[in-house]
């Protein structure tokens, strides 16, 4: 899916993804794979762009419905959702399925941005920065309805980690609506193994499941070149590595996003092979 984001380059990104081995690895693992392979989303030079505070919405909500009813087939067959973006709109159809299979489920988001915009602050209208708020109830109508209902998720059990590039609009939705933001700053001060236990608990509280939402542009543009939009200052790729550790060790995680990986802007396809090592850990891998 390339219709969330303004860079051309991220509708490659699975192929990237696959291509640096993601699917032998997960077997050595001792995982037993079922890719079902890509969806098919329109080309955005095929389609209307629409309104431009919610570009190629419509799009976006067809795709996102055929990836809902997807997702929610895999948990009905008790496979794991490992969904390859892409840009981060695809979490509007992945986070919907998994929310109809679970409604109690909790989402940790993994990200440089917030994705907390609606048609009202967005500052690009670019549909990927909106889908957090989406999915916690606020928005276009037929973002937050996709499916016939909302909220999909209980914005208690929200946590952001890794935020440091906030726009003014959804600044003040965040605070508005109490949701958990760990920003660099954050993990600066109190180090990533104390607020992913933390995550952890809020997003899974009472023994909620949880769904990790990755965007690749959590990590340092250092070590994450192949984004759309980088930001400096962003997690080590030592960080990452052990918040993925952690939520694996927790065991609460029922599914996974891995998104915004952009191969045309990547060097060498390091960023996909980051994405595919940093799933691993997330999936089990641990070094010895
Ligand atoms: N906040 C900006 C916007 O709404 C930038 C959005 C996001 N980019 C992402 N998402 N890659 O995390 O346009
Ligand atoms: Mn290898
Ligand atoms: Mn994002
Ligand atoms: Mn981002």
């Amino acid at each position: 899916m390339d219709l969330g984001a303004d860079r051309r380059g991220v509708d490659i990104g699975p192929s990237a993804i696959r291509y640096a081995g993601l699917s032998d690895h997960l077997k050595r693992l001792g995982h037993t794979i079922h890719d079902i392979g890509n969806l098919p989303v329109p080309q955005p030079e095929s389609r209307p762009i629409g309104n431009l505070r919610l570009k190629y919405l419509d799009s976006i909500i067809q795709s996102s419905s055929e990836l809902a009813d997807e997702v929610y087939q895999a948990l009905q067959e008790n496979e794991f959702p490992l969904i390859l973006g892409g840009d981060h709109s695809i979490a509007l159809g992945s986070i919907s399925g998994v929310a109809k299979a679970h409604p109690n489920v909790g989402i940790i988001w993994v990200d440089a941005h917030t994705d907390f915009n609606t048609e009202e602050t967005t500052p690009s209208g670019n549909i990927h920065g909106m889908i957090l708020a989406a999915l916690a109830g606020l928005g276009d109508p037929q973002l937050v309805n996709l499916g016939g209902w909302s909220p999909k998720i209980n914005k208690q059990q929200i946590v952001i980690i890794g935020a440091r590039d906030i726009d003014p609009g959804e600044q003040a939705l965040l605070r508005e609506h109490h949701i958990h933001v760990f920003t660099m700053s954050a993990i600066d001060q109190h180090g990533i193994p104390s607020l992913m236990k933390q995550a952890i608990e809020i997003a899974g509280i009472d023994g909620a499941p949880i769904h990790l939402s990755l965007d690749l542009d959590s990590l340092d543009p250092r070590d994450a070149p192949g984004v759309g939009t980088p930001v400096r200052g962003g997690l080590s790729y030592r960080e990452a590595h052990l918040a993925m550790e952690l939520v694996a060790a927790s065991q609460r995680m029922i599914s996974m996003d891995v998104v915004e990986v952009n191969s045309i802007l990547d060097r060498e396809n390091a960023t996909a092979q980051l994405a595919v090592e940093l799933t691993l850990s997330a999936l089990g891998k641990t070094i010895l």
